[in-house]
């Protein structure tokens, strides 16, 4: 049996775009993921978030759910474009009131909020002046902050600024796989530089007394094919692009040396200003980690266009695991492996699992007599969904977490990615992460099996 802590934070995770739709309600700006996904082909099938889960309206009921699970903390991020509908400029009362609203229906019902203030939807003005890539808009994201936290301050204890740099920077502005569409390797080294830097000045603008603040990176354990030196400088490259370009700022206060050099071939370092580094490297209160899958890497003969910019010579291979509906290896050793790594390489931080999770081909069941009970009154029909896979992915992912707590390493919580089924960016609503589904048409939500599983592991304080 593996047991956690009374104390440790039980939660589940999602973000602003991914779930709450309303996208032109209560004058929210547009964001940048509005425009990409009106942009023939840059989404499957032509989803977008305008509708998503519909939780703008539903909140409450989903909160209920999170109350029914026994969920002890709840992630979700805040739109900046509803609070600030043009990235800049005074607040928009009624967006702002509808996270004062989210935040006191949580507390109402016992569940501490845990809100990321931003999760890649960067208002549309201003990726228009330049986006992440500019200096400016770190300045912009700062004041969201200052007046986000002056306003929900008095409720609202954990803040998390940024989550997942990465993401933001190298798919946004190198793949253009994510939203602003954007194919400029140059602009991606700046934009991951303004966006540590972003993190910084708003931690300056909101930490206090009462307030911690913390980042949540997407981490992973990198390992080389091989023992060959083409492998083992891929193993240094990915690991450097992935984990220390934003580790080693945030808890060291320096850029890793050897990555910088791989980044010359892309862009200069003219960006980086005098005094950049403190802001960023300033204590942390707490580091969230999101973690999903190990990589694999390898040397390459020929180019390969990649996130890894910088480093053309580099491919991930196949380590031949059983995989989620991504595509991505199912190994919990990864996760055990990358918080050891933390412990021994960094200065110790409280650490939270801020997503962990899995999309699996979910298949919706009556109840006992399918189809024979098609014709009672809806309410009457016990929907199920037996993921029995994510149970195993949570399962084996936790035990990782347990086991390393064991080892000493400073673990106070975990996150389920996700709550609900959402809007898995270009990917669209195929990819189905949630521990509740949700039927799009309909927006009904049914709990999976592993959301009654997840409910009991709380309920027993582990596994
Ligand atoms: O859905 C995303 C989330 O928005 C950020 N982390 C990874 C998840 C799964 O891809």
């Amino acid at each position: 049996m593996s047991t956690f802590d009374p104390g440790f934070l039980w939660g589940a995770a999602t973000s602003s775009y991914q779930i709450e739709g309303a996208v032109a309600e209560d004058g929210r700006g547009p964001s940048v993921w509005d425009t990409f996904a009106a942009t023939p082909g840059a989404v499957r099938g032509g989803d977008t978030g305008a509708v998503a889960a519909d939780h703008y309206h539903r909140f409450p009921e989903d909160i209920a759910l999170m109350a029914q699970l026994g969920l002890r903390a709840y992630r979700f991020s805040l739109a900046w474009s509803r609070i600030q509908p043009t990235g800049s400029g005074p607040v928009n009362q009624r967006g702002l009131d509808f996270y004062r609203r989210l935040t006191d229906t949580l507390l109402d019902h016992g569940i501490q909020p845990w809100p990321t203030l931003y999760h890649w939807d960067l208002p549309q003005p201003l990726e228009d002046a330049g986006g992440w890539p500019v200096r400016d808009t770190a300045e912009r994201f700062a004041e969201y902050a200052a007046l986000t936290h002056e306003a929900l301050g008095d409720r609202i204890t954990h803040w998390t600024t940024l989550n997942e740099p990465w993401c933001s920077a190298f798919l946004g502005y190198a793949t253009g796989r994510h939203a602003p569409g954007r194919r400029e390797p140059a602009a991606a080294v700046r934009a991951a530089h303004h966006l540590l830097l972003a993190h910084g000045l708003a931690a300056e603008a909101i930490r206090d007394d009462d307030s911690h603040v913390g980042i949540t990176l997407n981490l992973t354990h990198v390992t080389p094919l091989t023992t060959e030196p083409a492998d083992l400088d891929a193993a240094r490259r990915i690991d450097g692009m992935q984990n220390r370009l934003f580790l080693d700022p945030l808890l060291r206060g320096a850029y890793p040396d050897d990555v910088l050099d791989d980044l010359r071939e892309v862009t200069d370092t003219g960006h980086i200003q005098d005094g950049d580094l403190k802001r960023i490297g300033a204590p942390l209160d707490h580091l969230g980690i999101n973690y999903y899958a190990p990589m694999l890497v390898a040397g390459s003969t020929a180019p390969v266009q990649s996130a890894y910019v910088g480093s053309p010579l580099v491919r991930v291979a196949d380590g031949g695991r059983p995989k989620t509906a991504m595509g991505w290896e199912i190994d919990e050793r990864g996760l055990l492996d990358l918080l050891l790594r933390l412990k021994a390489d960094y200065p110790a931080v409280p650490l939270y699992i801020t997503e962990n999770g899995a999309a699996f081909d979910d298949v919706v069941e009556q109840d006992g007599v399918a189809g024979a009970v098609r014709g009672a009154v809806r309410g009457a029909v016990r929907q199920v969904v037996h993921d029995a896979d994510r149970i195993a992915y949570l399962d084996g992912h936790l035990r990782s977490c347990a086991r390393a707590i064991g080892q000493g390493v400073p673990l106070k919580g975990y996150f389920v990615w996700s709550l609900l089924d959402n809007f898995e960016w270009s990917f669209g609503y195929g990819p189905r992460f949630g521990i509740v589904h949700v039927d799009y048409a309909t927006q009904r939500r049914t709990l999976k099996d592993s959301a009654h599983w997840y409910a009991e592991v709380i309920r027993c304080g582990g596994l």
